[in-house]
């Protein structure tokens, strides 16, 4: 037994409130069984709702807010019917990202048991790699602007942002992970023959960080080849490190490969612990599906159990893993499997199974 542990939830918008519950659900159930002692502040803000409301997406006092937990545990963010996709997004993720400085955004991209491979021929294990995201800067900056607004001269400029701090110490923490693996692989994505300044540096640090680990064998790709080499041999990666916006889109196409971008994880981590760091799943608010009830919960659940993991419960998150790993296993005839994966079952039940597999 541990002290306590406070978790600010926030389910956001769309599919995030319906499969928040289940991701608190199997915590509460893994706190059970191994004694852990969890308390879940639930906050309403970082949704359209509370947009519509206020006009902001968060109170003024959110850092000071959420300073105080030891995580967030978030669901999903975006609801475009009602606030532009960019005003939500920089009005809050993106907010905790910067603010709490979470400058990895670790992503897991794993083949489950029990969820066919759009791929041809490839088993659980075939593919289990690391996307590791910066997550502070690079493209998703806003240093940029409009001239001449509504004019037929109109011009448009947004700028990447690569500071050597930002760049080194995400590589540091790629090469680490991979240095801890059995493969001891990474591959870095980059773009160097057509944006000429930024990622041909990207590429220079990486090859003086790689002197640093000797053990860890690097390789370096262009993001469009790298693209193609996820479809066609996802059983290759073990470690992939990449900008912000290059980063975003290899830990959607990842999932994509594993059968579906549901059951896909995220940690956005601040290593220094100075400040709460924040589990979400990788999908988004998925407005189409929302309201229904067949939102597959398990990334939402996969990411609790990050949390878990990076709050120092490495047995409860094992445990959260395999009771996930268990109910896939089982298959669509007997478990209530979401219908992304193959199953008729909603969003509450594949939830409830998860729980009850975790003996709770
Ligand atoms: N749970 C992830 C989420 O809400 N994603 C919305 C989104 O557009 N995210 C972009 C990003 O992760 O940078």
């Amino acid at each position: 037994m541990t002290g306590r542990q406070r978790i600010a939830v926030i389910a956001g918008d769309g599919i995030g409130t319906e499969v928040m519950p289940e991701g608190v659900r199997v915590l509460r159930a893994a706190a059970d069984v191994f004694g852990l002692s969890l308390e879940f502040t639930e906050f309403d803000f970082a949704s359209a709702e509370y947009y519509e409301r206020h006009g902001d997406m968060l109170p003024e006092d959110w850092f000071e807010t959420l300073s105080a937990f030891d995580a967030i545990y978030f669901g999903a963010v975006g609801w475009p019917d009602r606030v532009p996709d960019h005003i939500s997004l920089w009005g809050s993720l993106l907010k905790f990202r910067r603010g709490f400085d979470q400058y990895v955004n670790l992503r897991p991209c794993r083949l489950m048991p029990g969820i066919p491979s759009p791929l041809a021929g490839r088993e659980p294990g075939d593919i289990d790699f690391y996307v590791v995201r910066e997550n502070t800067e690079g493209e998703y900056s806003s240093v940029g602007g409009i001239m001449f607004e509504g004019t037929d001269r109109e011009v448009v400029l947004q700028e990447t942002v690569m500071s050597r701090t930002g760049v080194d110490r995400i590589l540091d923490f790629a090469f680490e992970l991979a240095d801890r693996r059995p493969a001891r692989h990474l591959t870095s994505a980059t773009k160097s023959n057509g944006i000429s300044i930024t990622m041909p540096w990207w590429d220079s640090r990486v090859r003086e960080a790689g002197r640093r680990f000797p053990e860890v064998r690097l390789d370096q790709y262009h993001i469009d080849i790298l693209t193609a080499n996820f479809v066609l041999h996802p059983d290759r990666f073990d470690v992939v490190v990449a900008s912000n916006l290059f980063g975003d889109i290899l830990s959607d196409l990842g999932p994509a490969c594993t059968g579906t971008i549901g059951v896909a994880p995220s940690a956005n981590i601040n290593p220094s612990r100075e400040f709460p760091s924040l589990f979400e799943p990788v999908h988004g608010s998925a407005p189409d599906i929302a309201g229904r009830g067949i939102a597959n919960p398990i990334g939402q659940i996969w990411s609790g159990a990050m949390m878990l993991e990076h709050l120092g419960h490495e047995d409860a998150a094992a445990a959260v893993v395999s009771a996930i790993e268990a109910v896939l296993a089982k298959g669509a005839r007997r478990s209530p499997l979401t219908p992304d994966i193959g199953g008729t079952g909603t969003t509450a039940e594949l939830g409830a199974a998860i729980a009850e597999e975790l003996g709770a």
